[in-house]
């Protein structure tokens, strides 16, 4: 390993200004290839970044030529997180080209795969990929499990509940093995933190508590898996999806089998109420300072004092949001129901105003992306993937930068109107709540009551995990009532679950989009169909949106932007900004999307 690397194996290095050029790559616990490049000024605050995916994949291209009807079982592949979310939008995008619309069962049945997916989906990311950013394992060591109790009590008790793990017995035998584990350097998925770094808040009992649901979290989050296959055939990759409507008909038929998933959905909702949101308020709080320093967002100064502006913290970013809605509520057409999530435009941080979402104004420019452009944006319906890599930019030190004022990334920059948005949960809930939805504004006052924080929270890294936990608790009560109509519509004989269409007839020339809403946000595939076969294929995905590079006029992404402002404790260890690009959830297999045939070439750039 090279002197420029830190401790940590990332590369450091001070230009002639005194300011530090950090390159983490790869970042860990998401899924997928992402490098972050930051300059760090002397007082260790972030002045500038650059978030590049290093993985090129061809699935907009694979699908051409294809059976329509097939394309949902191609896109799921491209990704195993987001599991299902893919091909529900390919189908639901030839439905709509069809011009079909699926019967009531279909219906609720979907809404009961995807809501099992975001539930499951939100709790692996803050549990298994995110917690360790704000949890320091080697700190619980030193707790006393008599008043992790206590604790844990405390924090349940501002959620309106009671502890998932009570009494000090519990928590002791969880810390007897982490200190086991430590002793004997036996750490495993935990030995490669940033133990003791400054930018950890919480007190050894806190870290406990996070420790302790970590791990019983495991368990937890393998029924939810089960939920989402039961329905669904298997997870990941449910398979009971077609175009017209749902093919698990026997599971509709069957109340025993609604019953077994309304079991796992009251043992799921139970963790989810007595230890997830518990922990966000313990996090939140304990966060909650750097999470409403304005002086430490990139918008933050921007928007200070103006009544109805979102004033960002640290993490806050692009304060633009955008969310095409999610789960329909009747049964009057996908683009007609009425929606659980809303859809919406939020510009600039300005709550006071939601727009209607215009799906015309959405582009995709390639001025920073590794692929051949026409030299504008293009609207998805006519877009192109054609990759063309121009490489990094290699230096003496033997280390490549990235070419920042050309093509830096495999990921392409998605726009609407021109303009970056942030996608995801926090869009989601910030838009709901600004249009005043009733049940968004309820589970988001609800947190913020029970907090005592202010809304500015919600506008940081932390208010982007906290919006994903609230909105999983609201998903799943959700489901709960998704799941009674369902059993309740069974039981009084309707039992249809497709809905036929003569294929020949509605597929010679006609185009469709599936527009909805994946755990990381706003998901579309648009689908341009002739003489039955796909003529083009375009998806563009929530991790595109937020991962992406610049724009044409250098709009920054939305990553970029959440990371500048941001202050860093110790540059060597680059906490701060791994907490940061991982409250948006990253999933570079989703962003790109596009067979690896230039993987070996990029693995050279990075020479010790
Ligand atoms: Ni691969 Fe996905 C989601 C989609 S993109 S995880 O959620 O679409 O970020
Ligand atoms: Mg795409």
């Amino acid at each position: 390993m090279s002197k420029l690397h830190g401790k940590d194996g990332n590369f450091h290095q001070t230009d002639s200004n005194g300011n530090k050029h950090i390159i983490v790559d790869p970042i860990t616990r998401i899924e997928g290839h992402l490098r972050i490049e930051a300059v760090i000024d002397k007082d260790n605050t972030i002045i500038d970044a650059w978030s590049s995916s290093t993985m090129f994949r061809g699935i907009e291209t694979i699908v051409k030529n294809r059976d329509p009807r097939d394309v949902g079982l191609m896109t799921m592949r491209i990704c195993g997180v987001c599991t299902g979310t893919h091909y529900q939008r390919s189908i639901e995008a030839v439905e709509d080209a069809f011009d079909v619309t699926i019967p009531k069962n279909a219906r609720i049945v979907r809404n009961l795969i995807q809501g099992s997916l975001q539930v499951h989906d939100h709790f692996v990311h803050f549990y298994h990929l995110h917690a360790l950013d704000f949890v320091d394992i080697i700190s619980a060591t030193k707790a006393d499990p008599v008043k992790t109790a206590k604790e844990a009590e405390k924090w349940a008790k501002i959620a309106g509940t009671t502890p998932y793990i009570a009494g000090a017995t519990d928590f002791k035998d969880i810390q007897d093995r982490i200190v086991k584990f430590a002793k004997e350097g036996r750490l495993g998925i935990f030995g490669n933190g940033y133990w003791g770094n400054k930018g950890y808040k919480l007190t050894p009992e806190q870290n406990l508590i996070g420790v302790a649901h970590y791990l019983k979290g495991l368990d937890v989050q393998r029924r939810m898996s089960k939920m989402h296959a039961l329905f669904g055939g298997k997870s990941p990759h449910p398979q009971s999806i077609v175009v017209g409507g749902v093919t698990c008909v026997q599971d509709i038929q069957n109340p025993a089998r609604i019953a077994l998933f309304q079991e796992l959905l009251r043992e799921t909702t139970d963790f989810v109420k007595r230890a997830y949101l518990p922990d966000i308020y313990m996090a939140g709080t304990a966060y909650a300072e750097e999470a409403t320093d304005s002086s430490q967002s990139f918008h933050g100064t921007k928007h200070k004092g103006t009544l109805g502006k979102a004033i960002g913290g640290s993490g806050g970013g692009l304060l633009s949001f955008m969310s095409y809605g999610d789960f329909r509520l009747d049964d009057t057409g996908f683009y007609n129901s009425a929606l659980f999530l809303p859809a919406g435009v939020i510009l600039d941080g300005d709550i006071s105003k939601v727009h209607e979402l215009d799906e015309d104004k959405i582009t995709e420019d390639v001025t920073h992306a590794w692929f051949e452009g026409t030299g504008e944006p293009e609207h998805p319906y006519v877009g192109t993937t054609i990759p063309e890599y121009t490489g990094l930019d290699k230096k003496d030190d033997g280390y490549a930068y990235l070419k920042t004022e050309g093509k830096y990334s495999w990921i392409k920059s998605p726009l609407y109107d021109g303009r970056k948005v942030e996608v995801g949960p926090l869009a989601r809930m910030v838009i709901g709540y600004a249009k005043g939805d009733k049940v968004i504004t309820k589970y988001v006052g609800d947190f913020l009551k029970r907090s005592g924080l202010p809304i500015s929270v919600l506008f940081s890294t932390v208010g982007r995990t906290a919006a994903r936990a609230i909105e999983t608790e609201m998903i799943a009560d959700g489901m709960k009532e998704w799941a009674s109509e369902l059993a309740k519509n069974a039981a009084n004989g309707d039992l249809s679950t497709w809905t036929s269409f003569d294929f020949d007839e509605v597929s010679k020339d006609c185009k469709g989009r599936g527009m909805a809403e994946a755990p990381r946000g706003a998901l579309g595939h648009w689908i341009v169909i002739k003489d039955g076969l796909v003529s083009n294929f375009q998806a563009v995905v929530p991790s595109t949106w937020n991962a992406g590079p610049r724009g044409p006029n250098g709009e920054i992404g939305a990553y970029e932007a959440s990371l500048i402002g941001t202050k860093v404790a110790n540059p060597e260890e680059p906490l701060e900004i791994i907490r940061t690009v991982h409250s948006f959830d990253p999933c570079i297999a989703c962003a790109v999307h596009v067979m690896d045939t230039n993987g070996k070439e990029l693995a050279v750039y990075k020479v010790d």
